[in-house]
């Protein structure tokens, strides 16, 4: 096999501390910070801190849901029919969630979520969920920016605090239902309000102020926990507009509700994305170090990939430098022809991005096992 599992790798490297005095399964550990987590969310909290010294875990949006000119098949993958293995990281969306139907706003099923969670488990895999949500004043969607005080009306006190605390509530039933079928709670990584460094959702800069979006993150925190949420993770990911460390923080909710934190990115221009790219990942870093977070990348790509090199002529380059525990892509969209940022078997760098699986420095699937 190309590489070792994570945890083994780890241990052989004295890295992986005895268990003993250990909580038991099930149980519930109290963290210094004051969350609470199961301990196999203890365990992914201490392997993904130290993933980075293996390689990047690469990451896929939807990845085993559907991909070009399939849906719903199952163990299917874009990424695996390419090279062979699946993403480390997958994530989901919990979009429309919150309006109670059976499905998310990208029309994959919840129950069909809920089954590759399991299975990206299963793999020893992590999950991260985002969370397109509607905007619970106008009745719109995450992009709709009409109004400027959605926030200020969804905090305690406002108007529509009873509704999004119903929503909230929705999110925290959906995360404590992920369990295995010996009941243990399925660790994730929640990844709400992201992007708000930009103005297109309606969290975003210019529709809250700073106080309100740090309100926002602990009304979140809060209610889950308050609903016995104690298998989530928490990350941070801004745009890539902050120029500076100052600027990053001034949104930031505080180390007391994040565990990860990052940035998104697309590249339109080379140029313009691979400066980006260096300036986030020297932010990040130095923020990471200093609070003791996990560093990721947590969305990237390049719609279409037609660069044949893309995957080991620009992104890992861009990124081999920093401890990043992990790079993820978005979706490879069956309904929309043109709309992927993953390989498929014959798309134009699905050979560049074998290299890119090859690469010791990059971790899929079989190289990880992030509950051990
Ligand atoms: C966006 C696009 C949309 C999608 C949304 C949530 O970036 O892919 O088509 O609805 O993410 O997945």
């Amino acid at each position: 096999m190309k590489k070792l599992k994570l945890a083994t790798a780890l241990l052989a490297a004295g890295m992986l501390t005895a268990c003993s005095g250990s909580p038991k399964k099930g149980q519930t550990v109290k963290e210094e910070v004051g969350t609470k987590h199961t301990p196999e969310t203890e365990s992914l909290l201490s392997n993904l801190k130290k993933v980075s010294s293996k390689g990047i875990m690469f990451g896929h949006h939807d990845d085993t849901v559907y991909g070009i000119g399939w849906e719903g098949d199952e163990g299917r993958s874009d990424v695996k029919s390419v090279c062979g293995d699946y993403p480390a990281v997958i994530s989901f969306d919990l979009g429309e969630l919150e309006l109670g139907g059976t499905a998310n706003l990208d029309k994959v099923p919840l129950d069909k979520i809920k089954k590759e969670i399991i299975n990206q488990y299963q793999r020893g895999g992590l999950t991260s969920l985002s969370w397109h949500v509607r905007n619970p004043k106008t009745g719109g969607d995450a992009w709709d920016v009409s109004d400027t005080t959605v926030v200020k009306s969804i905090l305690p006190g406002g108007e529509n605090h009873p509704k999004f605390a119903a929503w909230l509530n929705s999110v925290a039933d959906f995360l404590n239902s992920l369990q295995t079928a010996d009941g243990t709670k399925i660790p994730v990584l929640f990844r709400p309000w992201h992007e708000h460094t930009g103005s297109w959702f309606w969290w975003g800069e210019k529709l809250c102020t700073p106080e309100e979006y740090k309100k926002l993150w602990h009304m979140t925190v809060d209610s889950l926990q308050a609903k016995g949420v104690d298998n989530a993770l928490y990350a941070y990911s801004p745009g890539a507009e902050p120029q500076d460390t100052a600027q990053y923080l001034k949104r930031y909710p505080g180390d007391e509700v994040i565990d990860v934190i990052g940035f998104d990115t697309y590249q339109f221009d080379r140029d313009v994305f691979l400066a980006g790219v260096n300036r986030s990942l020297a932010i990040v870093d130095s923020i990471a170090k200093a609070h003791d977070k996990v560093m990721a990348v947590t969305e990237i790509g390049y719609e279409g990939i037609p660069d044949a090199k893309w995957w080991t002529g620009t992104l890992l380059p861009a990124l081999e430098n920093y401890p990043v525990a992990y790079v993820l892509v978005w979706r490879n969209a069956r309904e929309k022809v043109t709309h992927y940022y993953a390989p498929y078997p014959g798309q134009v760098s699905a050979e560049d991005f074998v290299e890119f699986y090859d690469n010791p420095q990059t971790l899929f699937s079989a190289d990880v096992n992030l509950y051990q």
